[in-house]
């Protein structure tokens, strides 16, 4: 099945592990942070010096590579048997045998963003068992807002000044009144593709924004910064922690497997009627479920 729906374990017992997951996952994403603001210090005046990836707008620093080695000894230091799945080192080991936790890790999401100095760039973290995550952390470089999930648990963004804040998505419950979140890929034919629905999209929403951090558009999502939110070409460390969270927040969620469909997140008051948008504009399939 190329989307998966990610749902909240409301009404599922969370467990004591659930917690000590969620709690490793805000210390790891928190540590990349400090990590990659110690290296923006560092580097600030040589600059980062990109290599590119899968296209020439494709950009990798060596503050990805460094937050995500990181991330890998932090696990390797505390959990050593737990397996780790990161943007920039894929898995070395073989796939995760059952019952055992997979930590999907991007150390950068919004790696361009970072390049050009735009306060929306963000280490995310999620804790996977047998293919369900389970606990998940996204936090900001720059402005330092952490947001965490556990499995039943809700979902919640701590303040630089530590106060937490328990997450809802947000009412709206009009397509017409929705904000919507979305991103583009770097190869230019799926940008072409995107552009189409875009344009087919727009008149139909309040307004677009494309912030650069498909985590980033997640956790927003599960703030009601936005109202939905959709994009293809994402990647298992790009969704992973996000989605949980906005899952957890009540949001209406599905991950993609397959980059000719996008990932959709959305309100659940507006998610029946922006589902039926993109069916309309095919770029999911239906017949979109009630
Ligand atoms: C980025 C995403 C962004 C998306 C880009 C890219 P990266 O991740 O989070 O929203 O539109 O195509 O995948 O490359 O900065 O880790």
């Amino acid at each position: 099945m190329a989307r998966d729906t990610v749902e909240s374990g409301a009404g599922v017992a969370g467990t004591d592990s659930i917690d000590e997951l969620r709690e490793f996952a805000r210390g790891l994403a928190v540590s990349g942070g400090d990590v990659a603001r110690r290296m923006l210090e560092q580097f600030a005046t040589t600059g980062l010096a990109p290599r590119t990836k899968s296209s020439a707008t494709d950009p990798v620093t060596v503050i990805d590579t460094i937050v995500e080695e990181h991330l890998r000894s932090e696990v390797a230091a505390a959990r050593p048997g737990d397996r780790v799945l990161g943007e920039e080192g894929g898995e070395a080991e073989a796939a995760a045998g059952a019952g055992v936790v997979r930590w999907v890790v991007d150390p950068v999401d919004g790696t361009v963003n970072l390049l050009y100095g735009i306060p929306f760039t963000a280490v995310s973290v999620a804790a996977e068992v047998d293919g369900v995550v389970l606990a998940g952390a996204v936090h900001n470089i720059v402005t330092r807002e952490t947001w965490t999930a556990g499995l039943g648990r809700g979902a919640s963004l701590r303040a630089v000044d530590g106060t937490d804040t328990a997450l809802t998505a947000s009412g709206c419950d009009e397509l017409s009144l929705a904000l919507v979140g979305t991103g583009f890929g770097y190869d230019s034919d799926v940008r072409a593709e995107q552009g189409r629905v875009l344009a087919g999209l727009l008149p139909r929403i309040r307004d677009i924004r494309r912030c650069g951090s498909a985590a980033l558009d997640l956790c927003m999502l599960a703030a009601g910064r936005i109202d939905a939110y959709y994009e293809r070409c994402l990647k298992p460390w790009d969704h992973a922690a996000g989605a949980l969270i906005a899952a957890e927040a009540g949001a209406v969620v599905a991950v993609s497997h397959d980059d000719g469909v996008p990932t959709t997140a959305a309100a659940p008051g507006v998610a029946r009627e922006f589902l039926a948008a993109l069916e309309s504009l095919e770029a999911i399939e239906g017949p979109v479920s009630s």
